[in-house]
Parts: C-alpha cells; sequence; structure tokens
C-alpha cells in the first residue's frame, strides 16, 4: 500500500471550496468560531464526509468526528483532524490544511477499496485559534481532559457570546460526551513559519510543539481634558501600556533563540482624541520551547508590569489565563510520519511547532503527530497566506501512509 497517493487536485479543489466560506477581497478566509460561516463550512464538511460514506456525529463542545468502518470496530480509531475556524484575517490553510486531508485520505483508502483493521476518523476541533473566545485548543483541551466541559462551553467573546449559546445557535450542540479512546492522531498543517521553505523541504517531521502562556491585563488610571491637564498630572492608562508593550518585546529579545512575545489585542478606553485614556485592556502571548524559560519569561513580565504600574500610579489588574506547556509527540507517531516522508522519496527534516494545535491536547490522551508542509513566505494568520498543492499533495500522502502504519494491524 506504500504506492498508494492521494488526489493533489481533489484536495486543492476541497481546500478552494472550503475557502470560499468566509473568503475576503485579498484571497484570504474570515470564519471565526461558530459564526454563521463556521455552521456552513461544518455542514459542506458534513456532507462531503457522508458522500463519503463515513458516519458522522458532533460532540458535546461541538467537536465533528466523521467516521470510516473498520474490520473491527471495536478497536479505537485513528483519528486525523484539525480545525476550521480562522483568524479574522486569516488564510485559506491554517487548520483547514489538516481537516480536508484527513477527508483526503478517507476518499483514497475508497478509491482503493482499502480496508483498515481500525475505524479510521476524520475530524474538526471547535475553536481552535482562540480568536474570537479564548484560550486556543479549547474544545480538544476539553476532550483530553484539561479543561471541564462546563468551562469550555462557557468561554465568552467580546460581546458576551458564550460558547454554549453559540452552539446552540448555529446547530452543532453535540449529544455525544466529549473523550472517546482513540488509537492515535494525526494532524497535518502547514508550517506557518520560514524554515522549510527557505530550505526547500516539503515535510517537516514535527517531534515537539512550544509551549505557550496567555494574560490578559487591564490598567486603570484617570480619563481627563487632553487640553488643560498638566504632563505630569497625568495617569495615562495608554502610556503605561505602551510601555509594557516595549517590555513585552524586551522579554521576547532578551530569551532568544526561540522565545516569542507578543501583545495581539488591545482596547482602549474612552478611545477619544482629545480624552487622556483611562483605561485600557490588552492580552500577551509568551511562547517558548523550554518550560523553565517560559516561567522565567513569566516572572520577569510579572515584576516589570507591578513596577510600571506602581511608578505611574495606575491600577492593574493581571491574569494569567491560559498555560500550555511544550509538547513532545509521541515518537512511535513521529517515527510513522518520518519513515513515510522517507519511503515516498520527500525531502524531511524534524522541525519544532511554534504555533499551538489542537494536536498538542490530543497527544496528552493519544498517541500523536504532526505533518507540516511549506507555506509561502512563511506567512500565516495573514489573507496572504498560501501553499504550492504539491507541497499540499505531499503532506497528505505522508498523513495516509502514517495512518495505515497505525490502522493496519
Ligand atoms: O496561536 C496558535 O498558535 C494557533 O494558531 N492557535
Ligand atoms: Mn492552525
Ligand atoms: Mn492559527
Ligand atoms: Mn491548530
Amino acid at each position: 500500500m506504500k504506492n498508494i497517493k492521494t488526489n493533489e487536485q481533489r484536495l486543492w479543489n476541497s481546500l478552494m471550496e472550503m475557502g470560499e466560506i468566509g473568503g475576503t477581497e485579498k484571497g484570504g478566509c474570515c470564519r471565526l468560531a461558530l459564526t454563521d460561516l463556521d455552521k456552513q463550512a461544518r455542514d459542506l464538511f458534513t456532507e462531503w464526509c457522508e458522500a463519503a460514506g463515513c458516519t458522522v456525529r458532533v460532540d458535546k463542545i461541538g467537536n465533528v468526528f466523521a467516521r470510516r468502518p473498520g474490520k473491527n470496530n471495536d478497536l479505537p480509531p485513528v483519528v486525523m483532524g484539525s480545525h476550521i475556524d480562522t483568524q479574522p484575517t486569516g488564510g485559506k490553510f491554517d487548520g483547514v490544511y489538516g481537516v480536508l486531508s484527513g477527508l483526503e485520505v478517507i476518499r483514497t483508502l475508497n478509491d482503493n477499496n482499502i480496508e483498515t483493521d481500525h475505524p479510521i476518523e476524520a475530524s474538526i476541533w471547535t475553536n481552535e485559534e482562540g480568536s474570537r473566545f479564548a484560550p486556543a485548543m479549547v474544545a480538544s483541551g476539553v476532550f483530553a481532559g484539561v479543561f471541564d466541559l462546563e468551562y469550555g462551553l462557557s468561554r465568552a467573546d467580546l460581546d458576551g457570546k458564550t460558547m454554549g449559546e453559540e452552539l446552540q445557535r448555529i446547530g452543532y450542540a453535540g449529544e455525544h460526551e466529549v473523550g472517546s479512546p482513540v488509537k492515535a492522531f494525526f494532524e497535518a498543517h502547514i508550517e506557518q513559519g520560514p524554515i522549510l521553505e527557505e530550505e526547500e523541504t516539503s515535510i517537516g517531521v514535527v517531534t515537539d510543539a512550544q509551549g505557550q502562556r496567555w494574560y490578559e491585563v487591564t490598567l486603570t488610571g484617570q480619563e481627563a481634558h487632553a487640553g488643560p491637564t498638566p504632563m505630569l498630572r497625568r495617569k495615562d492608562a495608554l502610556l503605561g501600556a505602551s510601555k509594557i508593550v516595549q517590555e513585552v518585546n524586551n522579554i521576547g529579545l532578551a530569551n532568544q533563540p526561540n522565545a516569542c512575545s507578543t501583545v495581539g489585542l488591545l482596547q482602549v478606553f474612552p478611545n477619544s482624541r482629545n480624552v487622556i485614556p483611562g483605561e485600557v485592556f490588552f492580552t500577551i502571548d509568551f511562547r517558548h520551547p523550554n518550560d523553565d524559560v517560559l516561567s522565567k519569561m513569566d516572572q520577569q513580565l510579572r515584576d516589570v508590569c507591578a513596577k510600571i504600574a506602581d511608578e505611574m500610579g495606575l491600577e492593574m489588574k493581571f491574569e494569567q489565563i491560559w498555560y500550555s506547556p511544550p509538547v513532545p509527540f509521541n515518537t512511535s507517531c513521529v517515527d510513522s510520519v518520518r519513515q513515510a516522508a522517507e519511503d515516498a522519496g520527500y525531502s524531511h527534516r524534524d522541525i519544532v511547532s511554534g504555533a499551538g494545535h489542537d494536536a498538542c491536547y490530543i497527544a496528552r490522551v493519544a498517541p500523536t503527530g504532526m505533518v507540516f508542509v511549506p507555506c509561502e513566505n512563511g506567512i500565516s494568520h495573514n489573507e496572504e497566506e498560501n501553499a504550492k498543492p504539491e507541497d499540499l499533495h505531499a503532506g497528505c500522502n505522508v498523513l495516509l501512509q502514517a495512518v495505515l502504519n497505525q490502522a493496519c494491524l
């Protein structure tokens, strides 16, 4: 079965058709978690999977599983998957590639009348991005027992709408319990960084994913008139936030190589030209592959935030809302991916994932591996995100063989 290949054109067509749901003028995709567009994409995936002979089930946090039966359906499934929710200025490949390459594997098994011992499943994990509802990967986290179901369903967006309410509204509040035995899990994903493309390497054999810490900070000063208020008598919350933003960047730079630090969301109140900002809410995203360094960065952040707030007489609410430690993936799954790339003659290299993925949480409850493929200029979370059909095809072929390696006794 090593010579079986998936269908490059069919995979590309499915990506392009799915990419039209929330498609943007610049060629990207804006399909936030649990919006009507997410529902449309889920419906399309379900339709495609049922047409491929799968039975589809939805769990209580909206995760979707399309099952292709095996010879022995009492055996736990080998599951492939990722997410279909995007960033506001997302692309057509982040997440979706992992979902639709799972479908393409199933379609290819059908084309070749291959019967696996274990059942096979293609899956969608709800709200992986953590853009509309924080934290990221929350539904795979509930599946892995990191968060309880109530916590997951209570996650609210900036308008106060909860995941539970939105799942009901779009008809994806499933009745299946969250969490079930999985023989192995594989996620195919674009690298979202520049390494594979720069090294002209087709396949990334993902050995680990770096750790993350997410924070929310509210600084409160005093609204006042921008004209008559003397400079030294101000309690300017935005000035305080800007000093912290600079320090967040300094902490990232001070912990090279590998550290990443980002302030991505910032809200100013009252956000008026001639009012000194009285309150600022912002988020901080820290990443590092080494947990001790991530803890050190955490302490540096806490110290510098307290110092700035104190010096400026600002009130500060500082909360770490999420911590996801670095993840080593399962060696037998990693070996399956590496061997599949080797057998297919694809150039490949081991790589650590800079991004978080649902695989990071599923790795806690099942042997898990990831397959990376290059993306253009290493750009992602950007409407210009792009990937080559031949690279996507190579990754899907590796996924097929890695899955067969685990699904056939
Ligand atoms: O933030 C991440 O790493 C992922 O895209 N959710
Ligand atoms: Mn992703
Ligand atoms: Mn992403
Ligand atoms: Mn992901």
